[in-house]
């Protein structure tokens, strides 16, 4: 008998796929009203529930115990398994045990939804039927399909944890930078998390700025820099225009792109590298760059009023991801109010304080750690809000033209259900404003 732990998105899809293949599981979930009880409930046969503090009883007769990223590995379940050798493993590594596509996974702090999303709609646009899933929101059970020539899954250190065995075509880490450091002894244990992807990629692509990566045989290789092969990506700026590179060759100029902001450019170049490995055609890939307008809720343009330009960033979630929106518009605007705040990461924001400091001139801060970014806050004048749509209001009445931007550096959880949520609440302000 298998043990499901974890009763969310992944707990309902490994539910699902265990019953259409006839193998008897348990669940268990150590809240009392986890959030896709009444979703389980209306599927499934619940005598085999368990819900509350784990119990040890809960491993009598497992042979094998798949794991939600969520649940962290310090749970007294998860080290009595392991006192146990009972394997642990992910949805990810029970979905690859079973696709018959090839399978590009796509990790990184940073990033890893916009390449995914990028290089699904690349394949898809190739003419090739492409399925993408995981961590950006599509449980990877969910996905399983005979009629799909490629799966793009975005993976996140989590599952990468619980994951040993997993085959991927290729795949890339796009960059490592503190995050999630609560689940982590250390930043040097999370780095080592996203960096176990390559121990199952084929054909790795590498982006050749990140320091933490080393270099690995028969990899290709991005980066903003001039390409050193003729077959890897890159940049050049050239009479004041910046293009994109394989090789020597110029594909485009960056300003064809719709999406914004360096960050982009790295998340193209990564996709283009991705798609090159697997066989993809170079005009056809960018074709889909010149028309890919970017994800909801990341550097999302929303309206200009009143001469202000308004942007959701509500899944910048650490200070990087907010650094990262922030030098994109710097130079697009003279005035940007940001506002910020939530559940402060255990991370350094002191690049994020000083970039602010230099450069904007009105913050307006929400949620649990308000205070506490305000108080590292000196040049800019801070204002706080106790509601996003008080935020929104104040935050319009700041400036006369320029951008108001979203991006929080922080969890939503204290006054939304998730990012999503915030980033719909934001745009609901913004369209009430008169
Ligand atoms: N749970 C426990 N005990 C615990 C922790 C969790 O019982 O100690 C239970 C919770 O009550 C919950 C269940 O476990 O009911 C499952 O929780 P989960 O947190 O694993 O969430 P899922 O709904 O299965 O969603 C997960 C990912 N969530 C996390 O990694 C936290 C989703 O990524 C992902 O989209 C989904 O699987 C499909 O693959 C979200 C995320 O925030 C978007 N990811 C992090 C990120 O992107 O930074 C890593
Ligand atoms: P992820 O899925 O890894 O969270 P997303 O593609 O959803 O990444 O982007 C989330 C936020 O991270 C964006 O709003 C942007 O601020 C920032 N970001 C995106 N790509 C990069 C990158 N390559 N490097 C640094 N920051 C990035």
């Amino acid at each position: 008998m298998k043990l499901i732990l974890g009763l969310g998105k992944t707990g309902v899809s490994i539910a699902r796929f265990l019953t259409k293949q006839q193998v008897a599981f348990r669940v268990a979930d150590n809240r009392n009203t986890p959030p896709f009880l009444s979703q389980f409930k209306s599927q499934f046969n619940t005598e085999n529930l368990f819900l509350g503090d784990w119990k040890p009883e809960l491993l009598n007769n497992i042979d094998e115990v798949i794991i939600s990223p969520g649940v962290a590995q310090s749970e007294t379940i998860v080290i009595l398994a392991r006192a146990n050798n009972i394997p642990i493993i992910s949805d990810i590594a029970l979905f690859s045990r079973h696709a018959q596509a090839p399978i590009i996974g796509i990790t990184g702090s940073n990033g890893k939804s916009t390449v995914t999303q990028l290089l699904g709609e690349m394949i898809a646009n190739d003419g090739k039927k492409v399925t993408i899933g995981g961590n950006i929101g599509k449980p990877a059970l969910d996905c399983l399909s005979d009629k799909v020539d490629y799966y793009v899954l975005e993976l996140s250190s989590y599952q990468l944890d619980y994951t040993q065995n997993l085959e991927l075509l290729t795949g890339v880490v796009l960059n490592i930078t503190p995050d999630h450091l609560d689940r982590y002894p250390s930043f040097e244990h999370y780095a080592k998390s996203k960096l176990s992807l390559y121990q199952y990629c084929q054909h790795p692509v590498i982006n050749a700025d990140e320091p933490l990566t080393s270099t690995i045989d028969n990899a290709k290789y991005f980066g903003t820099d001039m390409p050193k092969k003729d077959s890897d990506f890159g940049t050049v700026i050239c009479h004041g225009s910046c293009y994109i590179l394989k090789g020597d060759d110029p594909l485009m100029d960056v300003d064809d792109m719709l999406l914004i902001g360096q960050h982009n450019i790295v998340n193209v170049l990564a996709a283009l590298a991705l798609g090159e490995q697997i066989g993809l055609n170079t005009d056809s890939m960018i074709t889909t760059i010149k028309i890919f307008k970017g994800l909801e809720h990341r550097l999302e343009w929303i309206t200009k009023k009143q001469n202000i330009n308004y942007y959701n960033d509500s899944k910048a979630t650490n200070a990087i991801a907010a650094i990262t929106a922030l030098n994109a518009l710097i130079d697009k605007y003279k005035n940007i109010v940001l506002i910020a705040g939530g559940i402060k990461k255990q991370e350094d924001y002191s690049a994020l304080f000083e970039l602010i400091d230099n450069n904007i001139s009105n913050v307006v801060l929400i949620g649990q750690s308000a205070k506490e970014l305000g108080n590292n806050i000196y040049t800019a004048k801070v204002t706080y809000a106790n509601s996003m749509e008080a935020a929104v209001n104040t935050a319009s009445t700041l400036i006369d033209s320029g951008a108001i931007l979203l991006s929080p550096a922080c969890a939503s959880f204290d006054m939304f259900d998730d990012f999503e949520q915030r980033g719909w609440v934001f745009k609901n302000a913004v369209l009430a404003i008169l």
